[in-house]
């Protein structure tokens, strides 16, 4: 089986591949912007889903992410895009260099969408903690900062392989895959 990810990073592109070899489903990547509108994570996956699938004439994911620090009241949350971009991991150790309470979450929502029907959704969550320096050289933007409950390392420490095991994209695309499995409309 095949299905087209659309979306612009490409570290998600290979976390994807890696996951979905476990359910024998091959990935397009396709590189394609869309609208983001206003919203938490689920109304921005569906939106885009439901655009692209139009706009492509045929079935895609997207995925929308984002970390949620519990002392920010959940910051950066559904900003991560613009605040990895603009304060990035410093920004975020600064604003909590005197926060006691270090939790959070990685959360991940995957968007299924045809032509012809309504948004599926698929929703993967990590909890963890925010260390007080960035860790590692794996990963991408906010791993360096994120340990995950039960783990030593960050998953900027993690090789891509330990990360999918059970990080929140792990968890959002098995669900997608697990349901894909035996999907069968158009
Ligand atoms: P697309 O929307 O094109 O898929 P994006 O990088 O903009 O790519 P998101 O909006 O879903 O992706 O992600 C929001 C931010 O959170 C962005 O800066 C990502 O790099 C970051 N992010 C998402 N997943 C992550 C992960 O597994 N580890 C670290 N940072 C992550
Ligand atoms: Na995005």
């Amino acid at each position: 089986m095949k299905i087209t990810f659309i979306t612009g990073n490409q570290h998600k592109v290979k976390e994807a591949n890696g996951i979905f070899d476990n359910f024998g489903i091959e990935l397009e990547h396709v590189d394609l912007g869309y609208p983001e509108i206003q919203g938490n994570l689920v109304d921005v996956a569906q939106y885009g889903a439901k655009h692209v699938a139009k706009r492509l004439g045929k079935p895609v994911i997207v995925e929308d992410a984002g970390i949620f620090i519990k002392a920010l009241d959940w910051f950066p949350g559904t900003y991560s895009s613009y605040v990895q971009d603009t304060l990035g991991n410093q920004g975020i150790l600064k604003l909590m260099s005197d926060v006691k309470d270090r939790y959070a979450e990685f959360r991940s929502v995957i968007g299924f969408c045809t032509p012809k029907t309504e948004p599926e959704i698929f929703l993967g969550a990590v909890n963890g903690c925010i260390g007080y320096i960035e860790k590692g050289n794996y990963g991408f933007a906010y791993d360096p900062l994120f340990t995950p409950e039960g783990y030593d390392k960050t998953f900027g420490e993690l090789s891509i392989t330990e990360k999918n095991k059970f990080s929140h994209r792990r968890k959002s695309l098995e669900k997608f895959a697990i349901w894909y499995k035996d999907y069968r409309g158009d």
